[in-house]
């Protein structure tokens, strides 16, 4: 059995952030990655066109400021390959990749409560020993797929956009079908439309996005950027979503209209994702919503020639960013092109899979290649994959079975010195993840550099605490209008997953300070214990 102070699980983005701040604070600590190559998403989405929607200086590390000079982003939005590379830059820059086990995919962990410490298996039968279990498994890595009849009788290429084969996929001149229209379809499908002999999408649900407005960073920007890092950096920690701007202080409807045109205008040339904090008030109220909806349905209908196809595009069945908008480039305007096809999965459902296609209510489409584009089992899909077993054996999956149950969306009770990093009841989904990551991995190993000077073994979240936090996440998402939609926030587009809000949407600043006082008050909602609670309560048995 091989032993480590603290293990991570998880070679993506929070992983290898958790491992280099650990050893930076003299904390032993090795990361265990399932697959073959470290990057987490950024591995597995390999997708033609996959880009991330948060901004190349933003969506990056923090912490060195070396790194942050010699890096050199190359677009506005970086492309899944260029983060990727990324990723390997920091990992050879610090060292990380000889305290990364690859191949190593965690089955089970058990938690041994007279010993205050994990026990984890992983599936090619290591078995570790651990002080601290630290999950960085990301909020949306374990994909979803569908299960029609005849799905598995389809003799042509099935590809899922979250495994996008490394070797790439030759759609060139192939009838091709991309089932979903979220950010993964909605990026793969300008890409895939001009070489594919003919392409079909499949749309369950008309999505709204914003035009990425991406650009390669001149070197005038890079200086600029680069100059003025810190003050960048401050921004982002210091706003809603960690995206380095503010909504302007004014209501929606309280702007005369022609000078909210305008405004909307601008962020819609500019800001990306960022279109909805033009006003504070877009996600809170409904008439304030409706009139950005206006908005980006007039955009959105101006982008597609044809009307039938353009009624169908247009997102009119939820408010604009109650589920997750895209940022594309060229979505809407590949529908212009003669061979693509819109299928509407609504109106007419997908009936079977045959050996050579899909057969809908409406129509019958013959494919060499069908591509799954359908999401991820999101925030919790990837922590119960895993048997973890806390005290009294309890199972996580048993113990959320009715949801997600954190304090601060970092621990839950009965499952001492198991640490979350983005999720459930943390910003996450809702925010620049890389600003949530770098805060709550800095947070948590204050606390294990604390706890190891106090000579302190468990620490474990209090029941109350959990109830009172995970209330508390549910009463920020009912002050907006989060709840007014099935999404992967509340698991209501899931099939059997309890619909309640996942994510901490009072913002990141809030979040910050609600971790800065916790910790201020000697962590508050947690137990610390110098001797496991389980011997606690033996020597009280005693003692009887
Ligand atoms: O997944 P999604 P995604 N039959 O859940 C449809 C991040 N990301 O992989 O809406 C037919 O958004 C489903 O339909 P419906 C980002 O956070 C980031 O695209 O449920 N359709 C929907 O259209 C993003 O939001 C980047 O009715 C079915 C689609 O599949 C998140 O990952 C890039 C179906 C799933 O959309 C997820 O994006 C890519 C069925 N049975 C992803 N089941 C960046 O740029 C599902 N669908 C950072």
């Amino acid at each position: 059995m091989m032993q480590i102070e603290t293990l991570i699980v998880g070679a993506g983005l929070a992983g290898l952030r958790a491992l280099h701040a650990l050893r930076e604070a003299g904390i032993d600590a090795k990361v265990l990655e399932a697959s073959d190559e470290i990057g987490g998403v950024w591995n597995h989405n390999r997708y033609p066109g996959a880009r991330c929607d948060v901004e190349s200086y933003d969506y990056s590390y923090s912490f060195s400021k070396e790194l942050e000079q010699e890096w050199r982003w190359t677009e506005r939005y970086p492309t899944q390959p260029e983060i990727l590379r990324y990723i390997n830059h920091v990992a050879d820059r610090f060292d990380l990749r000889r305290d990364v086990v690859l191949n190593a995919r965690v089955t089970e962990a058990f938690y041994d409560e007279a010993a205050a410490h994990w026990v984890v298996r992983t599936q090619d039968g290591q078995t570790w020993q651990t002080r601290f279990l630290m999950l960085c498994l990301g909020q949306l890595s374990a994909p979803k797929l569908p299960d029609y009849p005849g799905q598995s009788s389809f003799e042509g290429q099935v590809v899922v956009s979250a495994e996008w084969p490394k070797g790439g996929v030759d759609y060139a001149g192939k009838r091709v079908a991309i089932i979903g229209t979220g950010s993964s379809g909605m990026q793969m499908t300008p890409i895939i439309a001009p070489e594919a002999a003919h392409l079909t999408v499949f749309q369950r649900t008309a999505n709204y996005s914003v035009p990425a407005a991406n650009a390669p960073l001149t070197e005038e920007e890079d200086r600029e950027v680069k100059a003025n890092y810190a003050v960048r950096r401050a921004l982002m920690r210091n706003s809603p979503t960690g995206l380095g701007f503010k909504p302007e202080k004014i209501a929606t409807l309280d702007v005369p209209e022609a000078e909210r045109e305008q405004a909307f205008e601008r962020a819609y040339q500019r800001l990306g994702f960022g279109f909805a904090l033009t006003y504070p008030d877009i996600l809170l109220n409904a008439e304030a919503n409706k009139v950005a909806s206006a908005f980006l349905h007039r955009k959105i209908g101006e982008r597609i020639k044809d009307p039938k196809t353009r009624d169908k595009l247009i997102p009119r069945t939820h408010h604009f960013g109650t589920r997750r908008p895209s940022v594309d480039s060229g979505y809407f305007e590949a529908f212009n092109r003669d061979n693509v096809t819109l299928a509407d999965v609504k109106k007419f459902p997908i009936l079977e899979f045959t050996e050579t296609g899909i057969r809908t209510a409406e129509a019958y489409h013959e494919f060499d290649i069908i591509i799954f584009a359908t999401g991820f089992d999101a925030l919790t899909g990837s922590l119960l994959k895993p048997a973890i077993h806390g005290r009294r054996g309890t199972l996580l999956k048993d113990k959320w079975a009715q949801g997600p149950l954190t304090h601060l969306g970092v621990a839950t009770a009965d499952f001492p010195n198991l640490l979350i990093v983005a999720g459930p009841g943390s910003p996450s989904v809702l925010s620049n993840v890389m600003v949530s990551i770098e805060e709550q991995v800095d947070w948590f190993v204050a606390l294990l550099a604390g706890m190891k000077s106090r000579g302190e073994v468990e620490i474990e979240a209090t029941e109350q605490a959990e109830q009172d936090w995970t209330a508390h996440v549910q009463e920020r998402a009912l002050e907006t209008l989060y709840m007014t939609a099935d999404s992967f926030y509340n698991g209501g587009e899931v099939a059997g997953k309890p619909r309640v809000f996942m994510p901490y949407s009072g913002g990141i600043r809030s979040y910050r300070r609600l971790l800065e006082t916790c910790a201020a008050e000697g962590y508050s909602g947690f137990a610390l214990r110098k001797t496991p609670a389980a011997a606690q309560d033996a020597g009280v048995q005693q003692d009887a």
